[in-house]
């Protein structure tokens, strides 16, 4: 493959829109470099002393690490310059922030989880950023992020792994760039489109006593030998939903986060709609599967605040047609 570079990539995709004002190559652009950043301080926080938590903690009552704030930073920083962003949320800041008002620019708002998995921070383990892009809503007093998912006009996610990689649609084309030791971010997969079926399932079955019915059935059919195959769903579960989400991407299956009883917090679910599933939703349907709260598509969910939850099934379009059947009491 011709290797291709993110900006490369971009301007021609707004080279194909005419009516572009190259402010979402931009905007782009500086998510993909507040992620080289964020890379290469998780690659050295075990030697610089950057693990472990900062003595703070976020609207959830959660304890932040001290990369959740540093990550939130790089971000704040980096998408207030220039005034292309007027409005940023984030799952570690209480309210969305106005980081613009000039109404000549600033067209858009941007939702972000800086650091998926943070539990996964201190033992070098999968990673990644959430991002989730709308176009600023006209009423200077309303952030206009209390909307459907599909308000959406580009969404995705950085992954920080053995490599790091960006993944990003902006409705139709899904496309994967990984970072070269260059600094640059390539083109290695364009159209990505996520297998119809899968073989593996993501869910904390630790859980399960605190689920529906419904979802312990699923769970259970799937760990059922398939008659025809004599295989079952393997279990692929790092604790970081970008980390699920990338292998289902590419290899199908589906990353399940149900509403349980554990916790009020979580009557439904864990996972926050406007930082977590909406961006993925996106993406998800972009390359063919699909992400639904097992009663209703993810990208019709409305948010009733900038921290609203709801439950997450999230991957190949057969097995979450089949968890809305049992969810729904038809399997
Ligand atoms: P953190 O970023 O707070 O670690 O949460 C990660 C996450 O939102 C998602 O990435 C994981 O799949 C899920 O929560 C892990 O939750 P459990 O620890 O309850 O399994």
């Amino acid at each position: 493959m011709e290797q291709i570079t993110l900006t490369e990539f971009l301007l021609e995709q707004q080279r194909a829109h005419p009516e572009a004002t190259g402010e979402l190559t931009e905007l782009l652009n500086r998510i993909a470099l507040c992620g080289k950043i964020i890379a290469r301080r998780l690659r050295r926080s075990t030697l610089t002393g950057d693990t472990g938590y900062a003595k703070t903690s976020n609207v959830y009552g959660e304890r932040q690490e001290k990369l959740d704030v540093y990550a939130n930073d790089v971000f704040l920083r980096h998408l207030r310059y220039g005034g292309i962003v007027s409005i940023a949320a984030s799952e570690e800041m209480d309210q969305p922030e106005v980081l613009s008002t000039d109404r000549s620019k600033g067209h858009y708002a941007v939702c972000f989880d800086p650091i998926d998995g943070s539990s996964n921070l201190d033992v070098n383990g999968t990673l990644g950023t959430i991002f989730g892009v709308r176009r600023r809503k006209a009423a200077v007093h309303d952030h206009g992020l209390l909307t459907a998912g599909r308000e959406q006009i580009a969404a995705g996610y950085l992954l920080y792994g053995p490599a790091t990689e960006i993944v990003f649609t902006t409705g139709r084309n899904v496309a994967i760039f990984t970072l070269d030791d260059a600094g640059e971010f390539f083109l290695s997969k364009e159209n990505v489109k996520m297998p119809p079926r899968g073989k593996a399932y993501a869910v904390n079955e630790g859980n399960e006593s605190f689920w529906s019915e419904g979802t312990r059935r699923f769970v259970q059919a799937l760990k059922t030998p398939d008659p025809k195959t004599g295989r079952a769903h393997a279990t692929r579960y790092s604790a970081s939903l970008v980390g699920d989400f990338h292998r289902i991407l590419q290899q199908g299956g589906i990353y399940l986060y149900p509403e349980d009883s554990s916790d009020p917090k979580k009557a439904s679910g864990k996972l926050r709609v406007l930082y977590e599933c909406h961006p993925l939703a996106m993406v998800a349907e972009a390359a063919g599967g699909r992400a639904s709260t097992g009663r209703q598509e993810v990208l019709d969910v409305i948010p009733k605040d900038p921290h609203a939850r709801c439950p997450l099934a999230i991957g190949s379009k057969e097995e979450v047609d089949r968890y809305d059947q049992y969810v729904a009491g038809k399997a």
